[in-house]
C-alpha cells in the first residue's frame, strides 16, 4: 500500500466542468496560399541519389533510398517543408543509393538498380517502371498533383486488375477499391461502415495482376484516400496540411512490399511469450473478489489461461495510476497471488490525467510542475472531460514529458504489474462537440530530429496514439530493462508496430463483427502491425453460444486472442453457455496452446522481417492475383497463419449451408485428421462448358458441411511444425518431447524459435534456433535437422517426429549418430508413423524407409 492509492476526499469540488477553451474550430491549416499544379517541368538539377525538379514556383525532389523504395516531396513553393518524422526510423530515413541519371526530349529522371523513374515534362507526371519497361505505377495523366488551402491531392492511375491493401483495420471490404476514406483517428461505437476509426495508417498495397507497390503518405494530419470512388480510372491521395512526402515501395512480391514498409518504420519487438496466451478481460472485473473468481475458474476448468486485464473501475474516481483502496485493498498481495496462480495482469492506463490540483494526485502535480500538459491557444492548460473528469492530456511530442509519463509506471512496476493498456488515445474528449481536442490546441515537438516548436493539434492529432505508447513502452524498458513490454493501443499511426500490441476497438457481439475482425486483422498485418487482434464475442453487446464458440476458435489462430466485453453485457467467459460449449472452446484454446511453439517462431520472424502472423493467401500465394478473375473479396475470410496454417471458416460463419473451400494450389493436409486433402478438380473451361452436352456433369469440387465444433483448418504439404504438450499457461514447463509434424509434400521445411519468453537474453546470444528440411524419395521419408543456433537449453529430451501420409506401420527407421533404431508407431486413422528420437541438436538425418 502506497500513498498513490488513497485519495484526499476533497473530490467533489471538482466535478464541475472545467472551462473549455475556445471551441473554434478554424483550420489550423497554413494560411490561405495560391492553388499550384505540377503541370510541367520548368528545371531540374541531378542528386546524386536522385533528382531535383522545379515545376513552376513547386520543387519537387524524388530520391531513392534503396534502389526499390523512393521518396518523393513535394512543396508548392521554392522550399520544402522540415525533413523529419515520426514514423520513419532515422536510419531508413537517411539512406541512399546512387542513381543514374536518365533524360530524354519528354522525360527528366534517374535510374536505380531495380527501378526507372521519369517525370515526364509537359504534361507533367511521374511514371515508375522497372528496368523492362513496364509501368508500376503512374500519376494520372490530365490529373496534377495539386495544392490547395493549405492541402493537396495527388491522383494515380488505376488500371481495372489493380486490387488495394492496407491503411490499418478499416471496415468496409477487404479490398480497398471502391472505396473511400478518412485518416483522423476517432474514437467510434459500434464500427460496422463507420470511418474514420481509431488508427491512422496512411499505407496501402497496390496489387495488379503483374505489378505490384506500395505507397507510404508520411503525413500526420486528416489524410484522405479515395481508391476509385470518385473516379473510375484513377484514385487519389491528399491531405488538409502538411507535407507532401511519400514512399512508393516496389514489389513485385507482396511480402516484399510489407518487408519494405517495416523496413522504413520499424519492426515490432518481439514479445513476450505470455501476450501470445489466452486473455481474459471484461469492462471490468471488480472488485478484487470478482478477479480472483475468474482466476479460480479458469484453472478450475482447466481453461489454459496467461492474462488477466483490470479495466477502469479498479481505479480510483477513474484517476489513471491510481487504485481504489476500498475495490483493491492490498493490491501488490493481489498481484502476486495471480502470479502465483501463473496469471499475469493487465491494467488500463489511460492518457486523460484528472485535473485535481494539490489534493496528493501525483499525475497531476509533478505534471503540471513540469508543463506537460497539452495547451489552450492561450497559453492555459487544455481540459476536456473524459471518465475521471475533468482532465488534462500529456504533451507526448515532447521527449522529456514522454520520460515524465514513462516514470507514472514506477509504482505498478513495483507492484509487479504485467502489461499496460492505453485506451481513449484518439484522444476521446467527450465534451466536445468533435470528441476529440479542437483543432487549435498547443502541442510543443521537442524531439531529436525535429526543429523545436509548437505545432497545432490538427497537426498532432493522428500521432497522440503512436507517441502515447511509445512512451508507455519506452518508460517501462527504463524501469525493467530485462523484461519486455507488454503495450496494448487503441489508436496509432504508422509505425505503431514498434510498440506492441493493438486491437481493432469496439466491435459488437454480431456474427458480422466475426467476418469483419478477421478483414481488419489482415489489413493491420500488411499495414506492419502483426500483433494483433480483435474482442473475442464482440465488446458491445452479448453472443449467442454459437458465436462466441465460433469467436474463439477463429481468435486461437490471431495473435492477440483476448476475450472481452462492455460494462453491463452478460459474462463472456468460456463457460458461460454450459459444458457443452465449454468443451469445444476449452479444445481450441487447448490446440492455441499446443501450438505456441510454431507461434512464438512467428513472433521471431515478425520481429525480424516485418511480416505479419496472420496472413491473406494473397501473401504466401501471389500468383491468385495473376489470374484475370482473381476476387480478393471471396478470399477474405480464409487466411493464414504463418506461411503453413489455413484457416477456412464457412464464408458467412452463421450459415448452415455447405460451402468449398477455396485451396491456394499446392498440396494440403487437414489440421485435425492429418489426412492429405485431395486435389479439387480442375474446373472446366469456359470453351469446355460452352461445347460440352446439354446435360453434362463436370466433376465439382467437394464442399464442407459447417459443424460448429469443427473449424476447418488445413496445412502446407511441404511444412514442418513444432508443437508442445499441453500447459495451462505458459508459466509451466512443458512435459514431454517436441512434436515435430511433418508433411511431406514440395519444398518441405520447418523451424524453431525458442528463448526464456520474457527478458532480452535472446539479444545476446540466450535463444535456440533450428530449421529442419523434409524430403520423399519413392519409398522413404527424410527428415534433416540443421545444427542448432543459440545458447538457449531446451524443455524437452526427446522429439517426436510424426510423418504424414505414411501408408502402413512398416518402416525401417535410421537415426544417424544412433546404434539402435528409434521406436516407432503407428496411427492408422491419421496416416501417422510417429517415432520417439532423443533430442537432435547438431547436424542429424532420420530416414524412413517402407518396407
Ligand atoms: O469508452 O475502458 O475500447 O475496450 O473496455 C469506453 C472501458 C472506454 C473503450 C475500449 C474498451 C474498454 C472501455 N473503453
Amino acid at each position: 500500500m502506497t500513498g498513490r492509492h488513497r485519495w484526499p476526499v476533497l473530490f467533489a469540488a471538482l466535478l464541475t466542468l472545467a472551462t473549455i477553451s475556445a471551441a473554434s474550430a478554424k483550420t489550423a491549416s497554413a494560411a490561405a496560399q495560391p492553388s499550384v499544379m505540377l503541370e510541367a517541368v520548368t528545371g531540374s538539377q541531378p542528386l546524386p541519389n536522385g533528382i531535383q525538379i522545379q515545376a513552376g514556383p513547386a520543387q519537387l525532389r524524388i530520391t531513392a533510398l534503396r534502389d526499390d523504395i523512393i521518396r518523393v516531396r513535394i512543396a508548392p513553393g521554392a522550399t520544402l517543408p522540415e525533413d523529419a518524422s515520426w514514423a520513419v526510423l532515422p536510419a531508413s530515413r537517411t539512406s541512399s543509393v546512387d542513381v543514374q541519371p536518365a533524360q530524354d526530349a519528354a522525360s527528366v529522371g534517374f535510374r536505380t538498380a531495380s527501378l526507372d523513374v521519369r517525370v515526364e515534362r509537359s504534361p507533367m507526371r511521374l511514371v515508375v517502371r522497372d528496368l523492362a519497361g513496364n509501368i508500376i505505377s503512374t500519376d494520372a495523366l490530365g490529373r496534377p498533383t495539386t495544392f490547395a488551402d493549405g492541402g493537396f491531392t495527388v491522383y494515380k492511375d488505376m488500371p481495372a486488375d489493380e486490387h488495394f491493401f492496407g491503411l490499418g483495420d478499416k471496415t468496409g471490404t477487404f479490398d480497398r477499391r471502391n472505396q473511400a476514406y478518412t485518416l483522423w483517428n476517432t474514437d467510434v461505437g459500434p464500427q460496422e461502415a463507420v470511418d474514420p476509426l481509431y488508427k491512422s495508417i496512411p499505407f496501402f498495397l497496390a496489387i495488379g495482376r503483374s505489378r505490384a507497390y506500395g505507397i507510404f503518405l508520411d503525413n500526420t494530419w486528416r489524410t484522405w484516400f479515395d481508391f476509385g470512388k470518385q473516379a473510375r480510372d484513377a484514385y487519389a491521395f491528399g491531405a488538409e496540411g502538411g507535407p507532401l512526402d511519400y514512399y512508393l515501395i516496389y514489389g513485385p512480391d507482396p511480402r516484399h512490399i510489407v518487408e519494405g514498409y517495416t523496413w522504413l518504420t520499424g519492426k515490432p519487438p518481439l514479445p513476450p511469450l505470455w501476450s501470445l496466451g489466452f486473455q481474459q478481460s471484461r469492462y471490468s472485473y471488480s472488485p478484487e473478489s470478482k478477479v480472483r473468481e475468474i482466476a479460480d475458474r479458469l484453472r478450475a476448468d482447466r481453461i489454459p489461461s496467461d492474462v488477466l486485464y483490470l479495466d477502469i473501475d479498479y481505479q480510483y474516481r477513474n484517476r489513471p495510476f491510481t487504485v481504489d483502496p476500498v475495490k483493491f485493498p492490498n493490491f501488490p498481495e493481489f498481484v502476486s497471488d495471480l502470479h502465483t496462480q501463473k496469471f499475469h495482469l493487465v491494467v488500463i492506463t489511460d492518457l486523460h490525467i484528472a485535473h485535481v490540483a494539490n489534493q496528493g494526485y501525483m499525475p497531476y502535480d509533478t505534471g503540471h510542475a513540469g508543463d506537460h500538459f497539452v495547451k489552450n491557444p492561450d497559453g492555459s492548460e487544455f481540459v476536456g472531460v473524459v471518465w475521471p473528469g475533468p482532465a488534462v492530456f500529456p504533451d507526448f511530442t515532447r521527449a522529456q514529458t514522454r520520460a515524465w509519463w514513462g516514470n507514472l509506471y514506477a509504482q505498478f512496476v513495483k507492484d509487479g504489474v504485467d502489461g499496460f493498456w492505453n485506451d481513449m488515445n484518439e484522444p476521446s474528449v467527450f465534451d466536445q462537440p468533435t470528441q476529440t481536442m479542437p483543432l487549435d490546441t498547443v502541442h510543443r515537438i521537442d524531439e531529436p530530429g525535429f526543429a523545436t516548436r509548437t505545432a497545432t493539434h490538427a497537426e498532432i492529432h493522428n500521432i497522440v496514439g503512436l507517441e502515447n505508447p511509445r512512451a508507455t513502452y519506452d518508460g517501462l524498458l527504463k524501469l525493467r530493462p530485462d523484461e519486455r513490454p507488454f503495450v496494448l493501443t487503441r489508436a496509432s499511426y504508422a509505425g505503431g508496430q514498434r510498440y506492441g500490441f493493438t486491437w481493432t476497438g469496439d466491435n459488437s457481439s454480431t456474427w458480422n463483427h466475426l467476418r469483419l475482425g478477421t478483414q481488419m486483422i489482415l489489413n493491420l498485418g500488411l499495414s506492419g502491425i502483426s500483433f494483433v487482434g480483435d474482442d473475442i464475442g464482440g465488446f458491445n453487446g452479448s453472443p449467442p453460444p454459437d458465436l462466441l464458440t465460433r469467436w474463439i476458435e477463429i481468435g486461437a489462430f490471431n495473435p492477440l486472442y483476448r476475450d472481452h466485453t462492455t460494462l453491463g453485457s452478460l459474462p463472456q467467459e468460456v463457460w458461460v453457455h454450459g459444458p457443452q460449449q465449454e468443451a469445444i472452446r476449452r479444445r481450441y484454446i487447448e490446440t492455441r496452446y499446443r501450438l505456441l511453439p510454431y507461434i512464438y517462431t512467428l513472433a521471431d520472424e515478425a520481429s525480424r522481417t516485418g511480416l505479419p502472423l496472420d496472413r491473406p493467401l494473397f501473401l504466401e500465394f501471389p500468383e491468385i492475383f495473376a489470374s484475370p478473375t482473381a476476387d480478393a473479396d471471396s478470399i477474405d475470410t480464409e487466411f493464414l497463419l504463418g506461411p503453413d496454417l489455413l484457416i477456412a471458416p464457412p464464408p458467412f460463419a452463421e450459415m448452415l449451408d455447405d460451402y468449398t473451400v477455396f485451396y491456394p494450389k499446392t498440396l494440403w493436409y487437414d489440421f485435425w485428421t492429418g489426412l492429405k486433402v485431395p486435389p479439387p478438380p480442375t474446373p472446366p473451361t469456359i470453351t469446355e462448358i460452352a461445347n460440352a452436352a446439354p446435360d453434362t456433369k463436370f466433376p465439382e469440387p467437394p464442399k464442407i458441411h459447417p459443424v460448429l465444433d469443427v473449424l476447418p483448418v488445413y496445412v502446407r504439404g511441404g511444412s514442418i511444425l513444432p508443437l508442445q504438450p499441453l500447459i495451462q499457461s505458459t508459466d509451466e514447463t512443458p512435459d514431454g518431447p517436441l512434436e515435430l509434424r511433418v508433411y511431406p509434400g514440395p519444398d518441405c521445411k520447418g523451424s524453431f524459435y525458442l528463448d526464456d519468453g520474457h527478458t532480452f537474453q535472446y539479444q545476446h546470444g540466450d535463444f535456440l534456433r533450428q530449421t529442419f528440411t523434409c524430403s520423399s524419395e519413392s519409398n522413404a521419408v527424410i527428415v534433416h535437422f540443421d545444427a542448432r543456433k543459440g545458447s538457449y537449453a531446451p524443455w524437452w529430451k526427446n522429439i517426436e517426429v510424426v510423418i504424414y501420409d505414411w501408408p502402413s506401420a512398416g518402416a525401417d527407421v535410421k537415426l544417424s549418430n544412433a546404434s539402435t533404431p528409434p521406436k516407432t508407431t503407428y496411427d492408422v486413422a491419421s496416416h501417422a508413423l510417429h517415432i520417439l528420437i532423443p533430442d537432435a541438436a547438431s547436424d542429424t538425418e532420420l530416414r524412413i524407409k517402407g518396407q
